[in-house]
């Protein structure tokens, strides 16, 4: 028997797939509880990951995750895989470095592979302001001890022989920002194997299960939310919950969530389409992100090129593809890659971000007491996943701020403690 409960015996993996035999849930659908200890509102990366380390490192199991579609179905299941830590703010820096070591060893710990592939992070640069900031961004890195330089273009041609480095290109290469242990990782596989570890330690994983109102006593708003109140529990499409914590793990959603609670967010969001192309032979080995032409590509195992771009400039809660992306994305990638003018997009999706002023996550305690966020994640979720889990069931189980989490707390909105994380971004937003 494995960690979590799971044979891996290549003996049992052969006769079930020749007997086709009944395969084993990867999780339970329980009979949802009248109460909890704690209540997650949010079925991707965030809340599946803070509900198992809670259970994991601080031993609270009674626990239920709502979500009211299923698990990984917002973007944790639309992102494009990245990951990273070559960010700019010493804060951001240590939070996104501690994720990567927690992919490092995550299948491991999960028993799941999630293929992770540390091939190598190339941030272009083909400006001089651009340069300057990949100059900033590596001397925080250095201090920070995280392995991230800036390079010139004949490294970047080594690194990555397919990018046109000639002076002759209408953006030419100035350089890079490399950071060798940035990389991509399986995302839905990061949903199951936390889902699965979650609901092996007693975690009830509840989809299909849609959050109608946060209840709460004593606070100075109506039905007393608001400041100076108390969580006391949701109110489901499956009826009352009670419980002394509520979190809130949502991505799209995360304002609409909080108004619940009488929290207003910082936060607009904004659409993130991506797109993928029919596989073919491996060529590109590295993550390769250029700001100034607001496009990102990295390549899977399967041979597809995954791209990205930078979010829809109007605030909305549609995810439908739009054919403006789409022009915009092919002429931006070969401006980058004419030699892949012949391949064809096979398919676009799109998915939420909650953008906050600061490109900062907020996390942590509100003013209504036991209701706590971690939300805000704008373009950075996916990666900020494990250590976002972490940190949470971290400051929940102890009652106080985790130390990775202390500059991202709410408050810096009206103490005016910003932790401006822009120029880290992958592209221009
Ligand atoms: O910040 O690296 C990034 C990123 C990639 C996709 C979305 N954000």
């Amino acid at each position: 028997m494995s960690r979590h409960g799971y044979t891996y015996s290549a003996g049992k993996l052969l006769r079930h797939g020749l007997t086709r035999g009944a395969w084993p849930r990867m999780w339970n659908r329980p009979e949802r509880r009248d109460s909890y200890d704690v209540i997650i509102i949010g079925g991707g990366l965030h809340g599946l990951a803070t509900a198992y380390y809670l259970a994991q490192n601080h031993g609270i199991t009674n626990v239920a995750v709502v979500d009211k579609g299923y698990l990984g179905g917002g973007g944790s299941g639309r992102n494009t895989g990245i990951v990273r830590s070559n960010y700019l703010t010493p804060e951001g820096v240590a939070f996104y470095d501690r994720s990567l070591h927690l992919y490092n060893t995550m299948a491991a710990d999960l028993n799941l592979n999630v293929m992770l592939s540390r091939r190598g992070h190339l941030t272009l640069a083909h400006t001089d302001s651009a340069l300057r900031t990949m100059n900033w961004r590596a001397e925080v890195n250095k201090l920070l001890d995280i392995d991230s330089a800036v390079i010139g273009p004949a490294e970047v041609k080594r690194l990555t022989p397919s990018l046109d480095v000639s002076p002759n290109t209408r953006y030419p290469i100035l350089g890079a920002l490399y950071h060798p242990p940035g990389g991509i990782v399986r995302h839905d596989a990061v949903v199951w194997g936390y889902a699965r570890a979650a609901d092996h330690l007693g975690v009830h994983l509840l989809q299909e299960t849609e959050v109608l109102d946060i209840t709460c006593d004593g606070g100075d708003g109506p039905d007393g939310k608001g400041p100076g109140g108390k969580v006391t529990g949701v109110r489901t499409s499956r009826g009352d919950i009670s419980s002394p914590v509520v979190v809130n793990c949502t991505a799209g959603w995360a304002s609409l969530i909080s108004n619940m609670a009488g929290v207003p967010l910082a936060i607009t969001t904004h659409p993130l389409q991506a797109a993928v192309t029919e596989p073919c032979k491996v060529f590109l080995p590295t993550v390769v992100v250029s700001g100034s032409l607001h496009v990102y590509v990295s390549q899977t195992d399967r041979g597809e090129l995954v791209f990205g771009a930078s979010v829809d400039p109007v605030g909305t809660y549609r995810v439908n593809g739009t054919l403006e992306f789409t022009e915009e994305l092919a002429g931006h990638v070969l401006e980058l890659m004419p030699g892949i003018s012949k391949m064809r997009l096979m398919r676009q999706w799109s998915g939420l971000c909650d953008m906050t002023p600061d490109y900062s996550p907020i996390m942590g305690h509100t003013p209504v007491e036991g209701y706590l966020v971690d939300v805000g994640w704008g373009t950075y979720g996916f990666k900020a996943g494990p250590v976002a889990g972490e940190t949470m069931a971290e400051t929940i189980a102890t009652g106080r701020t985790a130390e990775l989490i202390a500059a991202f707390t709410i408050d810096r909105f009206t103490d005016g403690d910003l932790v401006g994380e822009k120029g880290a971004a992958a592209v221009g937003h």
